[in-house]
């Protein structure tokens, strides 16, 4: 069961906001923000039937410039919101928009704890390895003796390798793709969504305001005269591990994605890095011991009778928490 299977006619405009976006002008957000709003629209995807979860930063006010339902929650809490909606309520199509301090730092427990369950979920992180909203702090991401504009000092800390804490998490889809490359952005967008489990989308970000050393100009390779970015799938790159592989056939493609992974500097790679198909949804491993359960998920069970009066009994709720 994929996420966004439905197939009505929608124009990206049916996702934008008509009220201002107070990212800083340049900022990659911007570039996250169409691309999302047009893999949306390319989905058929019903604005009621989508929520966008964000934590906190600049990254986290994304769901406010969506057209469709949108929770703010705590700084690196997501997840846990975005996985008791899409539980409570399969029918929803659930994205979920954090920053790399965001998921990486305070919310780097709840990431692990996500992969492990492989709830059908697309998470975007806007990776632009500081703390924007906070004034350029140095984020998870940002690599050992780099110096960025806000900081009194050189990084004195080793970085996380955000797309090695998703394989090893158990992501069954990750990708990488760069803000302003919108069209490839839509379609690695479309596909973590359509992925039927727990999907990771890596989005590098400029930061135009506190990241002066990985900029428009570094990813481009402005001074090598080349990008310093490419599309894996452009050499070749198969990304996916078959239902029911053998285990050396996971081992070769696991080997192949820790390559690929561990790139970075004058050639970055890009695109879908990931599918591993060879693991069992959340939800289905629910079915196992609820069979009923995607025809009366929570939210679609009745909580009052034809009169109006409640059905929910509290009793057990009040007995656990009187005061005796
Ligand atoms: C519990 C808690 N701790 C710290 C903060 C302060 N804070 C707000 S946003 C943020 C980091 C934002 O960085 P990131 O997640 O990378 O998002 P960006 O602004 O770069 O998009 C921090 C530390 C907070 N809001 N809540
Ligand atoms: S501080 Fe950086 S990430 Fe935040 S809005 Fe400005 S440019 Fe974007
Ligand atoms: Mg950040």
């Amino acid at each position: 069961m994929a996420q966004a299977t439905q197939t009505v006619q929608r124009n990206k405009k049916d996702f934008q906001v008509d009220y201002p976006i107070d990212w800083c002008p340049g900022c990659g957000d911007f570039g996250i923000l169409n691309a999302l709003h047009q893999a949306m629209a390319e989905l058929g995807v019903e604005p009621h039937k989508l929520v966008v979860v964000g934590g906190i930063g600049c990254s986290g006010k994304a769901q406010y410039y969506v057209n469709a339902y949108g929770v703010h929650t705590l700084h690196g809490r997501p997840l846990p919101f975005a996985t008791g909606i899409k539980l409570a309520n399969p029918e929803l199509t659930v994205v979920v928009v954090s920053g790399d301090g965001d998921t990486m730092a305070i919310g780097a427990g709840h990431f692990v704890n996500a992969g492990r369950r492989n709830v059908n979920l697309t998470h975007i992180m806007f990776n632009n390895e500081v703390y924007g909203l906070t004034k350029g702090q140095a984020s998870p991401t940002l690599p050992l003796g780099l110096r960025t504009k806000s900081l009194p000092e050189a990084n004195i800390q080793a970085s996380i390798n955000p797309l090695m804490l998703a394989l090893v998490s158990g992501y069954t889809w990750i990708g990488r793709a760069y803000a302003y490359n919108i069209k490839h952005l839509v379609a690695l967008i479309k596909e973590a969504t359509t992925h039927p489990g727990l999907a990771f989308l890596d989005v590098l970000q400029p930061c135009p305001t506190y990241n002066n050393i990985h900029t428009k100009d570094w990813f481009l390779g402005k001074d090598l005269g080349h990008s310093r970015m490419y599309n894996v799938q452009d050499e070749g790159y198969d990304p996916v591990i078959p239902e029911g592989a053998p285990e050396e056939v996971v081992q070769q493609k696991l080997q192949q994605f820790m390559q690929k992974a561990a790139e970075w500097g004058d050639r970055i790679p890009t695109g879908v890095l990931l599918v591993n198909r060879n693991v069992s949804t959340y939800e289905t491993r629910i079915l196992e011991t609820l069979p009923d359960y995607l025809n009366h998920p929570p939210a679609r069970r009745p909580i009052h009778d034809d009169k109006g009066r409640s059905v929910v009994d509290l009793t057990p709720l009040i007995e656990e928490v009187r005061i005796r």
